[in-house]
């Protein structure tokens, strides 16, 4: 099987880094490639790719799949574990994956994935309430497991939610000493610090997103 992952920048697209994280722990071999976001001709190039006109984008033996969570539910058929076995455990994580990739608006706009970035600068109210709802909801799920994933060993869950884990850290957002631990956890993973290390040497900036909260 060949498989390529299209991604946005490394240093912004939250989007990418999830599936690109499933398809690391899934040990599936894939190439990547990054097309710079919002330069002159990007979404032609997005575009060319699927109708979806976004990044990320699978190529599987030449077809084109978009969408992060769809790729992981690829991911997810090729190869077992990456969804917890027990079936309770396996509902209540793509509920929670589904809660992420749809919502959560406000975080993701008035937070957006900055790797590079660190402020304490006060962020919007719905924005704090976004990061206590995200708090509350980690808590309760590893209060219940032994971790220090969200069930116990990593799942497509903890992908979703390691952009996320990234933005308390770079907005200094308020969370428990528990979430605080499962952020660490999150970002000390070897495959995301690969990641990140590729966004610390990009030269790529979205003058956009950097503006944010500054
Ligand atoms: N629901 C999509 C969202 C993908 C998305 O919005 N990706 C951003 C990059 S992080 C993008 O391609 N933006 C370019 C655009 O919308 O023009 C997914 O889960 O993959």
């Amino acid at each position: 099987m060949s498989l390529k992952l299209y991604i946005g920048n490394y240093n912004y697209s939250s989007w990418s880094l999830r599936p690109w994280l499933v398809l690391r722990k899934a040990e599936l071999p894939f190439e990547e490639e990054v097309i710079d976001l919002d330069v002159p001709g990007f979404k032609d190039k997005l575009l060319a790719l699927s109708d979806a006109g976004t990044v990320p984008v699978l190529e599987i033996n030449g077809d084109m799949l978009p969408d992060s969570l769809a790729i992981s539910e690829f991911c997810a058929k090729a190869v077992p574990n990456l969804w917890p076995k027990d079936a309770a455990d396996k509902a209540e994580a793509i509920r929670v994956t589904k809660l992420m990739h749809e919502g959560f608006e406000a975080i993701r706009r008035e937070a957006p994935m900055n790797l590079r970035r660190r402020t304490s600068k006060p962020v919007p109210q719905e924005c704090l309430d976004d990061a206590a709802e995200m708090v509350a909801l980690w808590d309760e799920l590893l209060s219940r497991h032994d971790g220090p994933f969200l069930f116990n060993d990593w799942s497509i869950a903890d992908a979703f939610y390691t952009p996320a884990a990234t933005r308390f850290a770079s907005y200094d957002l308020p969370r428990t000493a528990r979430s605080d631990t499962y952020i660490s956890e999150l970002m000390s993973d070897a495959d995301f610090q690969d990641w990140e290390a590729n966004a610390f040497i990009e030269t790529h900036i979205l003058p956009d997103t950097d503006k944010v909260n500054q």
